[in-house]
């Protein structure tokens, strides 16, 4: 056992009882430091679990291969064990506590022998901010080891900041056999535990990020009167020199690292976009009244297919040094590569099952959910506040999904209860973040239906009460930019030109810009959004910011589906929302409602 790094004896209790458990032969305390990456690095090496890419072009970058059983994070296999089901609410798989704890206790019983327990101690958010939150992951995976250390601030450092406190969430990982059959992610939200076993993919995995942040996050905002939302955060600053912060809600694998590192086009000469988050926000209100922001994290576990030079240049730089990349194709000079990097595959690739990779075999050389894990210091557009403890304040947040039809490239909500519906009962196409069918439209309120640690109609309660609290609340928007037209072509163009979007939206919370009242909220007309040297025709926008009366009475029917699997705790004003939106649809007739 290498020495303890503390004497909190809460911190220490934990660690033996559950080594006893475990049994363990070694037990390791991680401090952080560059020698012991070094060092973990090298085992993982030797033992086949990273493989070395080229260190001359890509230093401290590695490869690693999952299991080809355990490549997303698994929903059916995630458990919110409260001790009753309703408190878990209908959106959540449910266990009991007593029998979780009985099922684990039995998989992780000698589960360790002969091998290292490592105690990771960290801290998500800023070290010294009020807001962090402290967790000790034990774990028998070097790839958690150093992804955690990359993903949170990870060490002595975090048990500095605990002293000889007890509030901590507890983590215990391990590995087993990677079987399906025996994958459980359970969650203690009266615990602040978090129990996980048989996978070592990230989501279900690294427990500060989804579990903590997130599951935990949630549960633990609602009682001390916080946020915790699958939020990017990012600051746009103008060519005077103002920053205005903005986050965004978008579901997994639906854009919001690309959102977050935009890069202006040409158009917005001096215009900068700042990182501050690209998953999660935690937020808080301020002694000024306004909503502020920290990201608990301190890297980016970003989708790797579809990353380019195009999409988005600032992800690439930030892979270029200190990197774990996960299921990409390899290239044969120690490079990595995956569907969407380059138009043209480079020759010669190893797939990410570690096989000859032919072209034509219609297979993917990456896996689609395949991952870089990258410290956000090597993002060049990482916001000098992304460290401050005290976090940024926000104007503006943005809901989207990803949307064939009905929902318009961007909506401004009438007012906080509006916003919060729209968020509420956003839809989206499902992706590869999460195992299942890829492209079912399913609703992802808030982006966070994976990730509610609690009942799903108490956390919109949670929303609304909010508002009493927040006297300069932030304006609400809703984006789509995946809308398209009749004949199947996308209308908007994307990526940086999304910028054009943000500017309305962040003219909009400073009320500098107009805007076209619809009976769903907000559009801009074509003169609001600066279109000026973009390729896109009058038409296509139109059809893009379209209202279509027809569309939206469809979707407004079917939620009623959605609040009846949501219940009785789903407040009454969304009921009283959705009433209110078929009655002025209604009274508007069919079609479109005329754009000016
Ligand atoms: C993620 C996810 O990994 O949302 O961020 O799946
Ligand atoms: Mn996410």
């Amino acid at each position: 056992m290498t020495t303890a790094l503390t004497d909190n004896p809460h911190v220490l209790s934990f660690v033996s009882e559950k080594a006893k458990l475990c049994q363990p032969d070694r037990i390791h305390w991680c401090d952080g430091s560059e020698a012991e990456k070094d060092a973990l690095t090298a085992q993982a090496v030797a033992e086949g679990i990273l493989i070395p890419l080229d260190q001359e072009k890509l230093p401290g970058c590695y490869l690693h291969r999952s299991s080809p059983l355990d490549v997303a994070r698994v929903e059916g296999r995630t458990f919110i064990c409260t001790p009753t089901r309703e408190e878990a609410g209908p959106t959540n798989n449910w266990m009991a506590p007593d029998e979780a704890y009985a099922k684990m206790k039995s998989l992780y019983e000698g589960s360790m022998k002969g091998g290292t327990m490592y105690v990771v101690p960290y801290v998500m958010g800023p070290i010294g901010s009020p807001f962090s939150k402290i967790g000790v992951e034990l774990t028998d995976s070097i790839y958690v080891v150093l992804s955690m250390r990359v993903m949170a601030r990870m060490g002595q450092a975090a048990l500095n900041m605990l002293g000889q406190s007890d509030d901590f969430n507890r983590g215990l990982h391990a590995k087993l056999d990677i079987d399906p059959e025996k994958r459980y992610i359970c969650h203690f939200p009266e615990d602040n535990a978090i129990m996980s076993c048989s996978s070592n993919y990230g989501g279900n995995v690294l427990l500060g990020k989804k579990c903590l942040a997130l599951r935990i996050g949630s549960y633990l905002g609602r009682k001390e009167g916080w946020l915790a939302e699958h939020m990017l955060i990012l600051g746009v600053e103008s060519p005077e020199g103002q920053t205005t912060y903005v986050t965004a809600a978008f579901p997994s694998a639906c854009g919001k690292t690309n959102f977050a590192m935009l890069i202006p086009p040409e158009r917005f000469d001096g215009w900068k976009v700042w990182t501050v988050g690209d998953d999660i926000a935690w937020l808080h209100v301020g002694d000024d009244g306004r909503l502020w922001a920290i990201n608990p994290e301190a890297g980016y576990f970003g989708v790797a297919p579809g990353t380019s030079e195009k999409s988005n240049p600032n992800a690439l730089a930030s892979c270029q040094r200190d990197t774990i990349f996960t299921n990409v194709a390899l290239t044969p000079d120690g490079d990595v590569w995956w569907e969407g990097k380059t138009d043209v595959p480079p020759e010669g690739l190893i797939d990410w099952r570690g096989n000859a990779w032919d072209p034509s075999s219609g297979e993917k050389a990456a896996h689609p959910n395949a991952r870089f894990c990258a410290p956000m210091a090597n993002n060049p557009a990482l916001s000098s506040k992304a460290d401050d403890p005290k976090g940024v304040p926000i104007s503006a947040m943005i809901f989207g999904g990803r949307r064939e039809t009905t929902i318009p490239l961007i909506l401004q909500s009438f007012n906080w209860t509006h916003g919060a519906f729209l968020g509420a009962t956003m839809g989206s196409e499902t992706t590869a973040a999460a195992t299942g069918k890829v492209g079912i439209i399913r609703r992802d309120p808030m982006a966070m239906l994976p990730f509610c640690g609690y009942d799903m109609g108490t956390y919109f309660n949670h929303w609304l009460a909010m508002q009493d609290k927040i006297k300069s609340p932030p304006k609400i928007f809703m984006v789509n930019w995946f809308r398209k037209s009749a004949e199947g072509r996308f209308l908007w163009p994307g990526f940086g030109e999304n910028m054009r979007v943000l500017k309305w939206v962040i003219d909009r919370a400073m009320g500098k810009v107009g805007g076209r009242e619809t009976p769903v909220g907000w559009v801009p007309r074509s003169g609001d959004l600066d279109l000026s040297f973009l390729d896109i025709t009058r038409a296509d926008f139109d059809a893009a910011t379209e209202i279509n009366a027809d569309e939206w009475r469809a979707e407004l029917d079917s939620l009623q589906e959605w609040f009846d699997k949501l219940g009785d705790t789903l407040p009454a004003a969304f009921h009283a929302q959705r009433q209110l939106l078929i009655a002025v649809l209604d009274a508007m007739g069919g079609g479109a409602t005329a754009a000016s």
